[in-house]
């Protein structure tokens, strides 16, 4: 218990949270009105739309140039780039389309104006967005630099993070379902690095796993990954070298591909990317190895909070108004229980899109890498203030014991008037259980040892570097069962496809949705079927508490023609 207790306090820190008042890794940026938003959206996106629809085929040609010179701001870019295919027709026709349509959805929505988020409801938490700069309205284009800089986490002080493009987390990336996604990536950091897109569907050669095929990307180097997206949800990019260490130093973005067929109406969305960042006093980044095994076996957890790169921002919505929180965990150990002290959540999806049916929870569980899409109205009285509250999870030995509360983000209704209660439109979706019949069975116990040599962690007693690899073909269906032999629990996830989880009756858990990364409960197990669509190749399977990946915590699946 001492030595736990040790790591905690040498891991976790002291240092209160506290309330940073600018950040330079942050641009505030409008943010991209939701195109074909109708009265179940606001009537200022629809004129927003209409406006920057106008201004895209009227000005074209200026918009072009500008989108070269880089002189205009991402999110009208994208915009801009959105309404595309409107240019092939007539300016004169299209404008007056664009007038019409704004002028018959306007009456329609009666007072849809007063439900709109008041202007800067997000400032101190929205996303910087990476700039497309391909035209095409399906291909998205995007440059990323991984790079070092300074970021301002504690008020005054600056820290050296590591970040995509000098910001912290990276750039969100938005594209469309079935967009063709390119990222020509440069390597400015001192070590080798890839980027993994997590959770994404794609040919095994754009996975971002180092030698699977492409080794990793030296410094002053570069990799264009190029690939579509061929499902809608919230997914995230991060390194698959030395994964704790260039995670935990500041390395995580979200890419959110959305679904064009998605009800209106939803909730005012924002996109909150989930991390800790281990800093000392100094602002200098705590060393990756610190607390040497036992930080290991617990999983390093930063000392400090992250909502999308802030230390407590705070999110000032209309009261009554609904939200629609997409929540991904960039956090190389800590798992995000949250809770908002009252008003309930409604879990819409999670990391494949949305899941079958809505289900009401009291609090949200985001383990490392699981995404969560909510829909919640946090604050229902004008003037009203609540805090979003992270709360000790207990993920194994030491991880609640004598650990507070933390507060993560703040909301504050403004003094409006509180908004109508609006209905949720139908956000459940058709999905098919897997046929496990005739399945074949994959076991794996996750393991660890003692050895002269340091702690090892493994699968099925092997560490990764000694493993061989599952073997399955080309439409297969598997199941696989994951048992944890440890004291802490694994969050377990599988490159390039997604799963269903299993109950102990073998039948799928309701409501059905698709996964690639599940947490393994101490002392508990794992099941799931998975079904491999045809992308043959070697697929990595891991722990995301990357200290125990990088322990020795990983193996692979060959799945072949
Ligand atoms: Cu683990």
């Amino acid at each position: 218990m001492d030595s736990v207790a040790v790591c905690n306090t040498a891991l976790l820190g002291e240092g209160p949270c506290v309330v940073v008042e600018s950040h330079v890794a942050l641009q505030h940026e409008r943010a991209r009105p939701k195109l074909g938003a109708g009265c179940a959206g606001n009537a200022r996106n629809a004129a927003v739309v209409a406006r920057n629809r106008v201004g895209a085929v009227a000005g074209t040609a200026e918009n072009e140039r500008r989108l070269r010179a880089g002189s205009m701001a991402p999110t009208t870019a994208r915009t801009v780039l959105a309404a595309k295919p409107m240019v092939h027709r007539s300016p004169t026709v299209c404008r007056w389309l664009v007038l019409l349509s704004a002028a018959l959805l306007l009456p329609a929505c009666g007072d849809e104006a007063e439900t709109l988020p008041p202007a800067g409801w997000d400032d101190e938490v929205r996303l910087r967005e990476a700039i497309d700069r391909n035209p095409a309205a399906d291909v998205v284009e995007i440059d990323l630099t991984a790079r070092l800089a300074e970021v301002e986490i504690r008020p005054g002080t600056k820290t050296e993070v590591w970040t995509y493009d000098g910001g912290l987390p990276g750039p969100l990336i938005r594209a469309r379902r079935g967009d063709r996604l390119i990222v020509h990536f440069h390597n400015e950091l001192p070590e080798p690095t890839t980027v993994h897109w997590h959770g994404v569907r794609l040919p095994v050669e754009m996975d971002g796993a180092p030698d699977m095929p492409h080794p990793a990307v030296p410094p002053g180097g570069g990799f264009d990954y190029d690939f579509v997206v061929p499902d809608a949800g919230l997914f995230w990019y991060h390194p698959h070298v030395d994964s704790a260490a260039q995670v935990g130093r500041g390395l995580h973005g979200a890419l959110l591909v959305e679904d064009p067929d998605e009800p209106a109406g939803i909730g005012d969305e924002i996109v909150l990317v989930l991390a800790d960042i281990g800093i000392d006093e100094e602002g200098k980044l705590t060393p990756a190895d610190s607390g040497g095994d036992i930080g290991s076996l617990f999983g390093r957890e930063g000392n400090t909070l992250l909502v999308n790169g802030r230390v407590l921002p705070a999110l000032r919505p209309r009261a009554g108004q609904r939200q629609r929180w997409r929540i991904v965990n960039a956090a190389k150990s800590r798992y995000f229980w949250l809770d908002l002290g009252g008003p309930s959540f409604l879990r819409i999806g999670g990391d494949g899109g949305r899941t079958a049916k809505p289900v009401e929870i009291d609090r949200v569980l985001v383990a490392p890498g699981e995404r969560a899409d909510v829909v919640v109205t946090p604050v229902t009285e004008p003037g009203e203030a609540r805090m979003l509250r992270w709360i000790p999870f207990d993920r194994g030995y030491g991880a609640t014991y004598l650990r507070p509360d933390e507060d993560v983000l703040t909301i504050e209704a403004t003094p409006e008037t509180a908004a109508e209660p609006a209905s949720l439109p139908d956000v459940a979706r058709a999905i098919e259980p897997l046929d496990t019949a005739g399945a074949g069975q994959v076991s794996l116990a996750l393991t660890m040892e003692q050895t002269p040599d340091g702690l090892v962690l493994g699968i099925n007693g092997v560490p990764f570097e000694k493993s061989e690899p599952v073997i399955a073909a080309v439409g297969e269906t598997q199941v696989w069962l994951v048992e944890n032999t440890m004291a802490w629990a694994h969050p377990f996830h599988l490159h390039g496809f997604f799963f269903q989880v299993l109950g102990e009756d073998g039948a799928p858990v309701a409501p059905l949705e698709w996964k690639d990364t599940a947490n393994v409960p101490v002392d508990g197990k794992l099941r799931f079927a998975v079904r491999y669509d045809p992308r043959p190749g070697m697929w990595m399977f891991h722990c995301h508490v990357l200290d125990h990946a990088d322990a020795g915590m990983m193996g692979m699946v060959h799945v072949q023609k």
